[in-house]
């Protein structure tokens, strides 16, 4: 066991299982007429189901024309391939195109065990979700596995995972080894991984990846790297993905094709659209582009005087002939530059983008963080969310944990996912009912206003593709919430383990237990009651509250925890920023009073003294310090956790996982002492009683340096 194989392993099942499905999956039969979709969810169940019983099905040939199936067959079938008078037709059409529909039915005079759809991709899906549920014992009548009964549809269309992979293979941000994208062997040479990457992210229902990092170069464009993107495309095809490209604003410009690289320059316009014509001749099914403009020194179209719309609409015009799509990322923030701009960077995209709605062309979806800042331990919700109902949204995640201690830390992300995707903006105001973020990215009320979800990938070409075999569940748990977006996080966490480690309870329940407390001990020891952005300079690992020196002021972590004698946190109600306002009003309200302010934000939404009384009765200092030390006492608990189930598991991951989870130990301590060290020298206060005293003086924390952190090129 390496990790290499992911959740789709297919590890013979216990002996009752395989009993119960012998006889019922001892052949596959194919009435869908042929394609590489079709011929790769057939060699999917044979692989998996020769794996979980120990014997490869039967493949029989030329089935669409025999008249009688046997009894005992899987029968992959469209609706088109099955009789109208098959019962479940029209509970078959309501799954739209990639839905699929698994049921136990008679079919041509014999019992079978029927995966159907409307189309090749959803038998594809129905294929993937079958093995699933043989493999985690769910959806089966009467704990029967032959009699599993599955339908789903995907809440979203886009589902999709965004690589930040540079050309020369360094991943930003990245944590799992150099890009798997070999553009240099690309195209002569493709790499046998590319078709499992499909198939991992196609048993999810991912159904697209942007290929290159969004601080993009030129180069992407150029006719040698369309070439090598058609190559990844041909292979990911099949498995129901598209490829995405991430473009560079000034592209035209800078390869000397244009003198100037404003939007509304007819030349520019030109030079796109004759781009978009090059990209969909070499990859028909192209999905679009994703762009980073006027944001961390990215060129834009602000740089002409224009607004983010007239970017967008100018390279959505290029490519909706094609049925293309723009997504326009949201991440923007810039030091005030005029008396009206706040100066609250967590307020700054809201004001760029909110005036925008309504002004985007059809085919723009604008790309939307979870959170206002940067992908936090925790963060409230973005306050675009439910506030731009004219325009299709789209929720960007990032996977690869930047700042929750890299692939060294279990920080399972399915907690996180979930509290942001269930967030009720209230944005239909205070009679309607919910319009919760995952709502309003499936269009609110309007399903014309569909957009989707992405996720910053946090895969690499480490072995185990993911740096650790925890984060393989950040992956997976993102596949599985795009999907369906209001899923559980714990329910997937367990069906994760039960493919990943084990289909033993002794290991599923406990390994459920340990993800599911594993972020909350991350904010505890990293972030508590709100705290953001307080990480190490460029690296954002370790902790460095005391900086105050970099060149932009909100770049520096004093600037978002503001501590000092009077007190702690960034006031961004009345008193403050007044960023509180920019949610609906019901939300505004709760997030603009101390008292009403849910504790684990506190910090983030107002500035309050250090004797401020919370609701346990402690002072805050005494709640920080609290939540300090309840974050390293998580991470030893985590680790204690393991260590009983490790015996349970295989040695090589049982030991890589033990290994990481000292790390994350120590460098919870690192956490807890470096900010309380800080904390109590900028307060002036002294630890409460029986607390233990950081190991090191301040001094100390602010000396260490590391040169050869990952990810920041
Ligand atoms: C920040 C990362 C930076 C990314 C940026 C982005 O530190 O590397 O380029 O987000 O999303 O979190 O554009």
């Amino acid at each position: 066991e390496d990790g290499y194989e992911l959740w789709l392993r297919y590890r013979p099942l216990p002996a009752t299982a395989r009993a119960q499905l012998q006889d019922s999956a001892a052949a596959i039969v194919t009435l869908a007429p042929d394609s590489p979709t079709v011929r790769a969810a057939r060699a999917e169940l044979q692989r998996g189901l020769a794996g979980l019983l120990g014997r490869t099905p039967a493949t029989p040939a030329a089935a669409i024309a025999a008249t009688r199936l046997a009894a005992g067959s899987v029968v992959l079938a469209r609706a088109a391939d099955l009789p109208p008078s098959f019962a479940g037709q029209a509970r078959l059409r309501a799954l739209g195109p990639e839905g699929y529909l698994v049921q136990r039915t008679r079919l041509r005079d014999a019992d079978v065990i029927l995966i159907a759809a409307n189309a090749d991709t959803g038998l594809l899906y129905g294929s993937f979700a079958w093995l699933r549920a043989l493999q985690t014992g769910t959806g089966a009548a009467d704990r029967d596995l032959a009699r599993i009964e599955l339908a789903s549809s995907p809440a979203l269309p886009r589902r999709i995972l965004d690589h930040w992979d540079n050309l020369d293979r360094t991943v930003e941000r990245g944590y799992a080894g150099e890009s798997i994208w070999n553009w240099w062997e690309l195209p002569d040479v493709i790499d046998p991984r590319t078709t499992d990457y499909a198939r991992a992210n196609a048993s999810l229902g991912i159904n697209g990846a942007v290929l290159n990092n969004v601080n993009a170069k030129a180069a992407v464009l150029s006719a040698p790297f369309i070439a090598k993107a058609a190559a990844v495309a041909g292979v990911l095809r099949p498995y129901g993905m598209r490829v995405y490209l991430s473009v560079r604003w000034s592209t035209p410009l800078e390869l000397g094709a244009t003198k100037t690289a404003d939007p509304l320059d007819p030349a520019v316009a030109a030079w796109w659209r004759a781009k978009a014509d090059e990209l969909y001749a070499a990859i028909p099914d192209f999905g679009g582009f994703l762009v980073k403009a006027n944001s961390e020194g990215q060129p834009g179209p602000q740089d002409y005087g224009r607004n983010h719309a007239e970017g967008a609409n100018m390279l959505a015009r290029a490519l909706a002939p094609h049925g293309g799509i723009v997504m326009w990322r949201a991440f923007v923030y810039n030091p005030a530059s005029h008396p009206s701009q706040n100066n609250d960077r967590a307020a700054q995209a809201y004001e760029q983008f909110k005036p925008l709605d309504g002004s985007f062309d059809a085919n723009v979806i604008v790309q939307v963080k979870n959170g206002p800042i940067d992908f936090q331990p925790r963060e409230p919700v973005h306050p675009l969310f439910g506030a731009m109902p004219a325009t299709p949204l789209m929720m960007e995640f990032q996977i690869t944990k930047e700042y929750l201690g890299f692939a060294t830390h279990l920080a399972y992300l399915g907690p996180l996912f979930e509290e942001a995707l269930r967030f009720d903006t209230r944005a239909g105001g205070a009679a309607a009912p919910a319009l919760t973020v995952a709502q309003v990215l499936e269009g609110g009320h309007d399903v014309a206003k569909v957009g989707g979800i992405a996720g910053v990938a946090n895969i690499g070409s480490s072995r185990n593709w993911s740096g650790s075999d925890f984060d393989q569940a950040n992956w997976y748990a993102f596949g599985r919430l795009a999907w369906d977006p209001l899923g559980d996080s714990r329910a997937i966490a367990r069906e994760w383990a039960a493919q990943t480690w084990s289909t033993d309870a002794r290991v599923t329940e406990p390994v459920t237990a340990l993800m599911m407390r594993s972020r909350e001990a991350v904010v505890d020891y990293m972030t508590p009651l709100g705290l953001h952005h307080i990480m190490g300079t460029g690296h954002h690992h370790g902790p460095a509250p005391w900086i105050d020196d970099l060149e932009r002021p909100d770049w520096n972590p004093v600037y978002y925890h503001r501590a000092g004698r009077d007190g702690i946190g960034f006031e961004r109600g009345a008193a403050g920023s007044k960023a509180v306002f920019q949610y609906a009003p019901e939300v505004a309200r709760r997030f603009a009073d101390p008292a009403t302010t849910p504790s684990e934000l506190l910090l983030w939404f107002h500035h309050l003294p250090w004797d401020y009384r919370m609701p346990s009765g402690r002072t805050l200092w005494q709640e920080l310090v609290a939540h300090y030390d309840r974050g390293v006492a998580e991470a030893a608990a985590l680790q204690a956790g393991w260590e009983r189930v490790r015996p349970l598991v295989d040695a090589r991951r049982g030991g890589d996982v033990a290994q990481r989870l000292a790390r994350q130990h120590a460098d919870a301590v690192w956490w807890r002492d470096a900010c309380l060290a800080y904390f109590q020298h900028v307060s002036g206060l002294a630890l409460p009683p029986g607390t233990r005293a950081p190991a090191h003086p301040l001094e100390y924390y602010q000396a260490l340096r590391f040169p050869f952190a990952p990810g920041h090129g």
